[in-house]
């Protein structure tokens, strides 16, 4: 079985690290669309077509299973591309809505995300759908995502920047769902500075659907543990921010 993960940029390695903790020798292809980062401010239309465009590369890999590492894609392509491709497509909203209904303790959950996610309202939904009595804040927190893919995770100016979108969640919530794959990189921060808060990664979760469909498909295989990068912009700055997320070197990328 060969493993095919996509996002928008960096943010995706968050769900590749999981994933590699359960499949250290699966072969996966990951896909960092950085000449089109961010999705988040972009139309549905457009992030369907980079969605299947990705997709369709990506199938030419030979992958077997597709992850969408990214919640705006989830959020906005997941439906079309579970419709249009004939193998299993995993996204992180599910993941992500399971592990914070099954932490608060208040019923009031905040979900942050890029403003598509938000807009698109699929966690609060997600939520709704499996508990109705729950509370739900939410909050596109577009900055996030540039001062990540500038490595930029700690320090004055994050610090501000957290305490201006989170600043009104804090008494609300005790659970806040981290529902862009780039937030979790400002984890450590977000926790230094709100202590009591549940912060919600969806990356494990969605590493372990994954392992329910391996496992459904009786199609978890030995093939190396070799990852293939590939990424659209930026060489250079995936290999070494991308490693620092990663606690691994990215050795094997091309420029697509
Ligand atoms: N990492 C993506 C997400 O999870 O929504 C979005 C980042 C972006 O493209 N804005």
């Amino acid at each position: 079985m060969s493993i095919g993960i996509f996002d928008s940029g960096l943010g995706g390695l968050t769900v590749l690290k999981e994933v590699r903790k359960i499949f250290p020798n699966e072969e996966i292809f990951y896909f960092g669309d950085t000449a089109r980062v961010p999705y988040g401010e972009k139309t549905k239309e457009l992030i369907i077509r980079y969605s299947k465009e990705i997709t369709d590369f990506l199938l030419t890999k030979n992958i077997n299973v597709l992850v969408v590492a990214c919640n705006t894609a989830t959020a906005l392509a997941l439906e079309e591309l579970k419709a249009v491709y004939d193998i299993p497509v995993i996204g992180v909203i599910e993941a992500g809505v399971r592990s914070a209904l099954s932490v608060t303790k208040t019923n009031e959950i905040g979900v942050i995300g890029t403003k598509a996610t938000i807009n698109s309202e699929k966690y609060k939904q997600e939520i709704h759908r499996r508990n109705k009595d729950i509370v739900v804040y939410q909050k596109a927190c577009p900055l996030f995502v540039h001062v990540v893919e500038e490595g930029l995770l700690d320090g004055e100016i994050i610090e501000s920047i957290i305490k201006h979108y989170l600043g009104d969640f804090d008494d609300k919530v005790d659970t806040l769902i981290l529902g862009c794959t780039h937030y979790p990189l400002l984890k450590k921060e977000i926790q230094k500075i709100y202590p009591d808060l549940n912060l919600i990664d969806p990356a494990m979760e969605t590493a372990l659907d994954l392992k329910k469909v391996l496992t459904e498909n009786n199609a978890a295989e030995n093939k190396g543990g070799h990852v293939k990068f590939y990424v659209s912009d930026g060489v250079q700055n995936f290999r070494n921010i991308g490693s620092m997320f990663l606690d691994e070197e990215i050795e094997d990328i091309e420029l697509i």
